[in-house]
C-alpha cells in the first residue's frame, strides 16, 4: 500500500486517528442514479458485468470521478459469490436477486461449499486493476452478511419481513445453524479474497439483520458475525459492520468486532457513540431521502450529522442506506464539498 493511500482521510477515521476533514462516501454510489452508469450497463445483465471486469473497473470509478468521494466501493453484488459456487440465482431488474430453489432443507444447505480464489477470477482481477486505477484512493470491498444472505436464499428472494427465514431460525435452529455456518465460510472466504486482491477495507452488509431482535441477535447471529471479523483480524485491514433499522442491535454489533459501525438514519450519532461502545469509529446517516429535497435543506442536516459525528472517536460520513435511484447526482457532488469544506480542520 503506497504511503498517500495508508494516510488517506478515510482509512484514518476507519482506525480513529485525526483527519484533515470528514471522509465521505455513498453506499450504492454507483449504479442506478448515474446516466453514465445506465448508458454502459445497458444490454448486460447485472449479473454478467459483475463479471467484466473492464466494466467493474468504470463503473467503480464512475462515482469517484463525478462525486469526489473519498473512498471507491467494488462493483459487484452480495450475492455474485453465492452465484460463483453454484447456487442457481439471478438478479432480476426492478426486483433484486431470485433464487431458483430456495434453501428449506439440509440436503439443499450441504450443497453450499466453501468459496475460492479460482471461483471469482474477475473479481481478483478486477480488484488488481483498481488498486492501479485509483491510486491513493481506498477501495472496499464487501459481502452480504449471513442473515441477509439466508434470507435471500430461504426466502427465494426480497422479501418484506423475512417469515420464512424466521421460521427457520426458531423452529428448526439446527437446520439454521448449519446454513449460517456454511453462509459464514463463505462471507469470510470472499472478503479474503478481495483483501488479498487489494481491497483496503472490507464492509459486511448485514442489511436485513434489523429485522431480528436483541436477544435472538446474540444467538442466532452474532457467532457468525463475530467469526467473520476475527477472521479477518490478521489482513490489517479496517472492517466496517452495516445494518438497516439496527438502533436495538448496536451495541451487539459493535461486540461483533468491526472496527467501524455504519448507522441509519433512525438513531442520531451521540446517541448511536453511545450505544456502540469506545473504541469504535461510526459510519452515517444521512437519510437518502433526505437528498430528493431542495439543497439547502441538505446542506443543513448534513452539517447537523457532521456535529453530532464530532463525539465518535472516528466518524465516515455515508448516507444510513443506499443512494436512492431517483436522486440527482449534483446533489450528491454538492454534498461531498459540502462536507470537506463545512469538517475542514
Ligand atoms: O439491474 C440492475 O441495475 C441491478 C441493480 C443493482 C445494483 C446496481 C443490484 C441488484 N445490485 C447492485 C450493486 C450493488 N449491490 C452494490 C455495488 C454498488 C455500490 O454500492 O456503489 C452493492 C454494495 C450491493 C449490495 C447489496 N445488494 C445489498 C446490500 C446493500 C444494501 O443496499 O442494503 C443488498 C441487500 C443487495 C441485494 C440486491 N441486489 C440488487 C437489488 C435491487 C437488491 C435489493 C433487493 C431487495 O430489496 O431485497
Amino acid at each position: 500500500m503506497n504511503a498517500q493511500l495508508a494516510e488517506s482521510a478515510f482509512l484514518l477515521a476507519c482506525r480513529r486517528r485525526p483527519v484533515p476533514y470528514t471522509p465521505v462516501w455513498y453506499m450504492r454510489q454507483a449504479g442506478r442514479s448515474l446516466p453514465e452508469y445506465r448508458a454502459l450497463r445497458a444490454g448486460t445483465e447485472m449479473l454478467a458485468a459483475c463479471a467484466t471486469p473492464d466494466l467493474v473497473v468504470e463503473i467503480t470509478l464512475q462515482p469517484v470521478r463525478r462525486y469526489g468521494v473519498d473512498a471507491a466501493i467494488f462493483f459487484s453484488d452480495i450475492v455474485v459469490p453465492l452465484k460463483a459456487i453454484g447456487v442457481d440465482l439471478d438478479i432480476k431488474p426492478g426486483v433484486g436477486p431470485v433464487v431458483a430453489d430456495p434453501i428449506r432443507d439440509a440436503a439443499a444447505a450441504t450443497r453450499l461449499r466453501p468459496i475460492e480464489p479460482d471461483d471469482v477470477p474477475y473479481v481478483t482481477e478486477a480488484i488488481g486493476a483498481l488498486v492501479k486505477e485509483l491510486d491513493r484512493v481506498p477501495l472496499i470491498g464487501f459481502a452480504g452478511g449471513p442473515f441477509t444472505l439466508a434470507s435471500y436464499l430461504i426466502e427465494g428472494g426480497p422479501s418484506k419481513n423475512h417469515d420464512r427465514t424466521k421460521a427457520m431460525m426458531y423452529g428448526d435452529p439446527g437446520l439454521w445453524h448449519e446454513l449460517m455456518d456454511r453462509l459464514t465460510t463463505i462471507t469470510l472466504g470472499f472478503l479474503r479474497i478481495q483483501a488479498e486482491a487489494g481491497a483496503s477495507a472490507l464492509q459486511l452488509f448485514d442489511s436485513w439483520v434489523g429485522a431480528v431482535a436483541p436477544h435472538d441477535y446474540r444467538t442466532f447471529v452474532l457467532p457468525y458475525t463475530s467469526r467473520i471479523f476475527a477472521g479477518l483480524a490478521d489482513l490489517d485491514v479496517p472492517r466496517i459492520h452495516f445494518g438497516v433499522g439496527t438502533g436495538e442491535l448496536l451495541g451487539i454489533m459493535g461486540e461483533a468486532g468491526a472496527d467501524v459501525v455504519g448507522v441509519d438514519w433512525r438513531v442520531p450519532l451521540d446517541e448511536a457513540a453511545l450505544r456502540v461502545g469506545a473504541g469504535k469509529a461510526l459510519q452515517g446517516n444521512l437519510d437518502p431521502a433526505i437528498l430528493l429535497a431542495p439543497w439547502e435543506v441538505v446542506a443543513e442536516r448534513a452539517t447537523t450529522i457532521l456535529e453530532t459525528g464530532r463525539v465518535a472517536e472516528g466518524h465516515i460520513f455515508n448516507l444510513g442506506h443506499g443512494v436512492l435511484p431517483a436522486t440527482d447526482p449534483d446533489q450528491l457532488a454538492r454534498l461531498t464539498e459540502h462536507i470537506h469544506s463545512t469538517s475542514r480542520r
